[in-house]
């Protein structure tokens, strides 16, 4: 294994680098190390990379990002090939994927800004790149909003959200979770981001997502998911469902506290799914879609073969 592949894959896994996009961006940063670094037969690279692969994919099994960020870099591999061009070529696509991200994430805030007016309040929950940018952009255009952002249990994402906002000069209100429901039928809008998008239209996001938009759809507010096309997941396409990652229950509650409570099972799950219906729109780096539309994207970038296997699957 790749020391610097190993380094990636535990500051990902313990969440020092955090948020689906970026997470996709970092992946392909360490493949492309490894693809520099790497001395050895061409047998023994090969051998490596669906090693380092399986690695990562398996960090934080929820974001799509990561894996597709790897299928990105390595489809149409042609490993016939010798093995500079072969490195040259996975570096060359590996830089390809973190400058597609950024720019993804830019478009993403130019088309979701104009669906923000003057006077809305928005909600937010979590700390999304995507959403950020979308709640961004409109303010960069000179319209004039506030935003409530949830402070997101157990890791309190929600503050980085308050202190992006703040620092850019937006309204900002912080929240706790709970007060969501309180403040939802002053709300104009709900905007987040994605860990992954189903065939269906389904959206996992952080845990309490989906409860949001259940009282968003209860208020009639809209809710408008901010998602770059590679957080649409292949697999769903074959009916495979998304894997919900558990964290350690050490999130939650100290060690101290849940030895003094006793016998409790504490219970920690990163991300929730939110049903289609409760969504109203997926803004994309490729345009706006409803999330029926889903399956569009996913034939668009990923083709109908259902039984294909991953690189570092075979
Ligand atoms: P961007 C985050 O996951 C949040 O769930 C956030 O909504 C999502 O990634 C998307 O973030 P985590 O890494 O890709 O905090 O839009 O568990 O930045």
């Amino acid at each position: 294994m790749d020391k610097n592949i190993i380094e990636t894959g535990k500051k990902i896994k313990n969440m020092e680098i955090r948020g689906a996009a970026k997470i996709g961006r970092e992946t392909a940063r360490a493949i492309k190390l490894f693809c520099e670094n790497f001395s050895g037969s061409k047998k023994d690279f090969i051998k490596n990379l669906k090693e380092n692969a399986r690695f990562l994919v398996n960090t934080r099994p929820t974001a799509v990002s990561l894996s597709n960020s790897l299928r990105y870099i390595m489809r149409d591999m042609d490993t016939e090939m010798d093995l500079e061009d072969l490195r040259e070529n996975l570096i060359k696509r590996s830089e390809k994927f973190i400058e597609l991200s950024l720019s993804a994430i830019k478009k993403i805030g130019e088309i979701g800004a104009n669906r923000i007016r003057d006077g809305d309040r928005i909600m937010t929950h979590c700390n999304s790149s995507c959403a950020l940018s979308v709640i961004k952009t409109a303010f960069r255009k000179g319209k004039d909003f506030e935003v409530f952002a949830r402070e997101t249990r157990p890791r309190y994402q929600g503050l980085l959200t308050a202190e992006e906002l703040c620092k850019e000069g937006i309204k900002t209100n912080l929240i706790v979770d709970s007060a969501a429901r309180y403040f939802m039928a002053d709300m104009d809008l709900v905007i987040i981001g994605a860990d992954a998008v189903a065939a269906n239209g389904a959206v996992v996001n952080k845990i309490g997502t989906s409860e949001l938009a259940l009282i968003a759809k209860e208020a009639r507010v809209d809710v408008i998911v901010a998602a770059e096309t590679y957080k649409f997941h292949p697999e769903t396409i074959a009916g495979k469902l998304i894997e919900i990652e558990e964290r350690d229950w050490r999130e939650v509650i100290s060690e101290e506290k849940k030895r003094e409570i006793g016998d409790i099972k504490v219970r920690n799950p990163a991300f929730d799914v939110t049903p289609p219906e409760f969504i109203d729109l997926i803004v994309t780096e490729k345009g706006i879609i409803s999330p029926q539309a889903a399956i569009m994207i996913l034939k668009t970038e990923y083709g109908w073969d259902l039984d294909k296997k991953d690189f570092w699957e075979v």
